[in-house]
């Protein structure tokens, strides 16, 4: 089976879920087209399929539930512990700025979501954020499609620039226009409409197959703090995916404590003390200080304060000023000295918008810090969704997170199914 149709009977409830509201009196039996358009339902046909996802999918929820049983929480840590004295202002993030960010992600006071819920909230995130990549890419190879009864070298050119356009990569793409054209003529497939198909399946399949590791949970330590160290270049995204992905477990009854080692930036420690308070989570701070110092006394108070989970937001840095990313290493180093296994995750983190420079970025970050994951932001504001496949292609780390918007809640698990759904789908 191939990939839109699997994508379209796995997501199947979304249609049936629009249809019920639109038509309320027609009865649910009605609105099927057919039993085995059923969600979850899988047919012998798609077993293939599903057992190529079942390595990239995570069990993510499964993880989290086992930590959160081995580490039993103390007491409630919703405190803000602020070293600074003299709170300043940064010129870049001024505290309005601050403020409108924290209202646009203020939390919504109804009831909590049932899991239904929640599962629904979290796929309108990834088909809402992935709006300008599904029509930079997918209605642009609807439209080639529509406007071409053949398919000619012409076609392939234009397929390749819609690729590229959409951050797939030119090797990558030249590779796949090169794989789907000599599958086509073996197959001897003249419409376009299944060429495309062809070529989106090849897409998946070779993500799929890419070396690597394909885990998207976090690593957890197996006892005492996890430890995830977040770098990059300037203005990416850090600290709010810190200030994210703080919110995210101490929802999950996780006990958290920032640490702001972005000493050199003016402003940046109040930033992560202000997103720290909203959360309710202790930070560590002491503003122009050696980062890996307070690195050092940062693992000290975890594991003696039992924390679960330590995020260390580091300044954000150029790849070619190696003064900057010899810091980088210093702060791995004298982690170590505390918790040899740490940092437990080293997630590199890149704006989307910034396309194949980011996959350059990693490349030389990688030479200072042994990367685990990246974190794709600002997924929401670019065309460029194909950054992903770019990203398994090149560097074969696995992407674990991604932004979907500016809201605390806007960061989500990187999952590729519902991933592919918003970029090829998104209904
Ligand atoms: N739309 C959107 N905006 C985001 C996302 N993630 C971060 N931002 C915005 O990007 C801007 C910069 O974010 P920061 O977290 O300050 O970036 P940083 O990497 O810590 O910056 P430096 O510390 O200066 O290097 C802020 O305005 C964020 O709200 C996202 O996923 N979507
Ligand atoms: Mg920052």
């Amino acid at each position: 089976m191939g990939l839109i149709k699997f994508l379209k009977e796995k997501f199947a409830h979304r249609k049936e879920e629009k249809e019920e509201k639109t038509s309320p009196a027609v009865s649910n039996e009605e609105n099927k087209t057919s039993s085995e358009e059923k969600p979850g339902q899988i047919n012998e046909e798609n077993k293939p399929l599903e057992s190529q996802k079942d390595e990239i999918n995570t069990s993510f929820d499964k993880t989290l539930d086992t930590t959160a049983k081995a580490i039993t929480p103390k007491e409630d840590t919703a405190q803000v512990k602020e070293v600074s004295s003299q709170p300043v202002i940064s010129e870049a993030k001024d505290k309005t700025t601050l403020n409108n960010e924290a209202e646009a992600s203020e939390k919504n006071p109804e009831e909590p979501l049932s899991d239904k819920e929640k599962e629904k909230s979290i796929e309108d995130k990834y088909v809402a954020g992935l709006d300008k990549s599904r029509v930079g890419f997918t209605e642009r190879l609807k439209k080639l499609a529509n406007s071409h009864k053949v398919i000619n070298q012409e076609y392939f050119d234009n397929l390749e620039r819609i690729l590229i356009e959409a951050d797939v990569g030119v090797n990558l793409s030249l590779e796949l226009i090169k794989e789907t054209s000599i599958e086509a003529s073996a197959k001897s497939i003249t419409d376009p409409n299944e060429l495309n198909d062809l070529l989106i399946d090849k897409m998946f399949v070779g993500y799929a197959n890419r070396g690597g590791s394909f885990q998207t949970e976090l690593n957890f330590a197996k006892e005492g703090p996890t430890v995830v160290l977040m770098c990059g270049v300037n203005g990416v995204g850090k600290t709010t995916t810190v200030a994210k992905l703080a919110k995210k477990y101490k929802d999950r009854g996780m006990k958290v404590l920032l640490v702001a080692a972005d000493t050199f930036r003016a402003g940046a420690v109040e930033q992560l003390a202000f997103w720290a308070k909203k959360v309710g989570v202790d930070i560590l701070t002491r503003p122009n200080s050696d980062p890996a110092s307070l690195c050092y006394d940062a693992l000290n108070k975890a594991k003696a304060e039992g924390y679960q989970l330590v995020l260390v937001d580091t300044a954000g840095r150029l790849q070619n000023k190696k003064g900057l990313m010899d810091e980088l290493s210093k702060i791995v180093r004298v982690m170590k000295k505390i918790i040899p296994e740490a940092p437990h995750e080293s997630l590199l983190v890149i704006d989307a918008n910034t396309g194949q420079n980011g996959i350059d970025q990693a490349s030389v970050f990688r030479d200072s810090v042994p990367l685990t994951g990246i974190v794709i932001t600002k997924m929401d504001g670019t065309s460029k969704g194909g950054i992903i496949l770019s990203i398994r292609d090149q560097l074969a780390l696995p992407v674990k997170f991604i932004g979907l918007g500016e809201k605390m809640d806007d960061l989500e698990e990187f999952d590729l199914d519902k991933y592919l759904y918003g970029l090829l789908i998104g209904e």
